[in-house]
């Protein structure tokens, strides 16, 4: 019988309050999130992870603020303020996580010119990450994602986890959001007819 596994997305520093990036009551989802991988016998780790200057960010784009959308080559991208910088205290995991169950951390956005918010295909849709095949290799076939943040990493990770055939469970009490000019509501409902399941 294929196997599940609990995929915890970018429960880091900068994505909880007094972080760079914070989403409001990131926080509050660790215990939650900490009992769900006592339970899960696969745990999987997603770590948002950029170089410095990365493209995503306000500040290498002149004249631009954060919350912005401009056109990279690859389609629209928000901007965001500087967060997740690769080893940095921001992009470390909460520290009251219990991480260290985790069988596998992915990064992503390392590479400098394309943001990735899902954890199976960077924005320009087509870099893959590598976790399809690796869920494919240890025989998982269905996946349950917690974290921050909802309507951006988590929901982008969901509709592909849906595509790549994976059945696929947000588990939205473990989860927050960004909600950026709907954002949340827009992609609740992409979930929904993409098959997600939403508990
Ligand atoms: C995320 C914006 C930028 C996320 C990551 O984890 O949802 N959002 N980088
Ligand atoms: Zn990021």
């Amino acid at each position: 019988m294929a196997a599940d596994a609990l995929i915890v997305v970018d429960l880091q520093n900068d994505f909880c309050p007094g972080g760079a990036l914070a989403v409001a009551g990131g926080d509050e989802i660790v215990p939650l999130v900490n009992d769900l991988i006592r339970h899960t016998e696969h745990v999987l780790l997603t770590q948002d992870w950029h170089p410095a200057g990365h493209s995503s960010f306000a500040s290498s784009h002149p004249g631009r603020q954060a919350f912005e959308s401009i056109d990279m080559p690859y389609g629209p991208q928000t901007l965001w303020p500087d967060h997740c910088i690769r080893g940095s205290k921001g992009a470390d995991f909460h520290t009251g996580l219990a991480w260290s169950k985790a069988e596998l951390v992915i990064r992503k956005g390392f590479r400098p010119g394309i943001d990735s918010y899902s954890a199976f295909f960077e924005n320009d849709r087509l870099t893959p990450t590598g976790l399809a095949g690796y869920l494919r290799e240890r025989g998982i076939g269905a996946v349950t994602l917690v974290g921050l943040a909802t309507d951006f990493c988590v929901a982008y990770s969901a509709l592909d986890a849906v595509k790549q055939g994976f059945a696929t469970t947000v588990r939205l009490d473990a989860c927050r959001a960004i909600d950026l000019g709907g954002s949340l509501d827009t992609m609740i409902g992409k979930m929904r007819d993409a098959g997600v399941t939403l508990i």
